[in-house]
């Protein structure tokens, strides 16, 4: 996987360690999101970082949440069967029903995993530590919720809404769901389409190339182009590493390798 564009994410990485490493006199752990379109490669990713290097802690997206809302019930009161539904599904099969649900339900569930705290494991490392999360609270406002308002799956009302508790809630809990950075895997939706096909999740089986196409634009102009309205502002001057993941780099360990030494481990 070669790297593009900012060489100098490491460094301005490595800036923040300096005054976070030590707060309260607890140590600071820094925290990194992947970002990328469906299917691009983040979890195969996460999984090559987590293998390859000790001082980064990955934490994959919660999707197993979304496929099992634990206590829906689908019998009426007399019969308290308690089952799980399928929201993913849901939100896919009926869109504009379902999707501000959606909304609340990842979001909320993001901004638990943002807030856990880091692993003792984590702690004991002497080097700077970096949490990487699977996505963010901020793509999911930035990426999906404003996807879905300008396709017109959530409404008017709907976003407004959102908006207003989104942002309640990120500025309350503040420097818990900052992040340092972000690594954004880039790829044509061409390819993202290959690749979710290649994954056979059931759920997405009904996404159209359009829908990655137009999430594509929206990483581009969130992450590329710096033109979404973002309104928090470490989000504003955030180094952004972007990958060429357009390339295999899943079985090329030579890829893998170079990709390693170039960018996560700083000389
Ligand atoms: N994949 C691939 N080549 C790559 C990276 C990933 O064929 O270089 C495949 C991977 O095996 C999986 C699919 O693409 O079947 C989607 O990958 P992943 O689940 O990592 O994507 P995510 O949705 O997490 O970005
Ligand atoms: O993302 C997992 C799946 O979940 C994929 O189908 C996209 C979907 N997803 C993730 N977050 C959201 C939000 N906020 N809204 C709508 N859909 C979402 P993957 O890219 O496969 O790791
Ligand atoms: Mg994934």
């Amino acid at each position: 996987m070669a790297l593009r564009l900012d060489r100098t994410f490491f460094s301005s990485l490595s800036k923040c360690y300096i005054p976070n490493q030590v707060m309260k006199g607890i140590r600071r752990i820094s925290r990194v999101s992947i970002e990328g379109n469906i299917a691009v490669g983040k979890s195969t990713f996460a999984r090559l970082l987590n293998k390859a290097v000790q001082n980064w802690e990955v934490i994959p997206e919660p999707v197993t949440k979304w496929q099992n809302v634990e206590g829906a019930t689908s019998q009426p009161v007399p019969f308290p069967q308690q089952t799980a539904s399928n929201l993913l599904q849901m939100m896919y099969q009926d869109p504009k029903r379902w999707s501000y649900t959606f909304q609340t339900f990842s979001c909320m569930s993001r901004l638990r995993t943002q807030l856990q705290p880091p692993p003792s494991r984590l702690l004991q490392i002497s080097d700077a530590a970096v949490q990487v999360y699977e996505r963010s609270v901020y793509s999911d406002r930035y990426i999906f919720a404003q996807n879905m308002f300008e396709l017109g799956c959530v409404n008017t009302t709907e976003w407004a809404v959102y908006q207003d508790w989104h942002t309640f809630l990120v500025e309350q809990f503040g420097p818990k769901v900052q992040l340092e950075g972000i690594i954004y895997l880039r790829a044509p939706p061409q390819i993202c389409m290959k690749r979710l096909k290649r994954r056979g999740r059931v759920e997405e089986q009904g996404i159209q190339l359009d829908y990655l196409e137009s999430l594509h634009m929206q990483h581009e102009n969130w992450l590329l182009n710096k033109s979404t309205k973002v309104h928090f502002d470490h989000l504003k001057n955030l180094p952004v590493l972007v990958l060429d993941a357009g390339l295999e780099f899943e079985k090329d360990l030579e890829m893998q390798a170079r990709f390693l030494r170039e960018g996560i481990l700083p000389s």
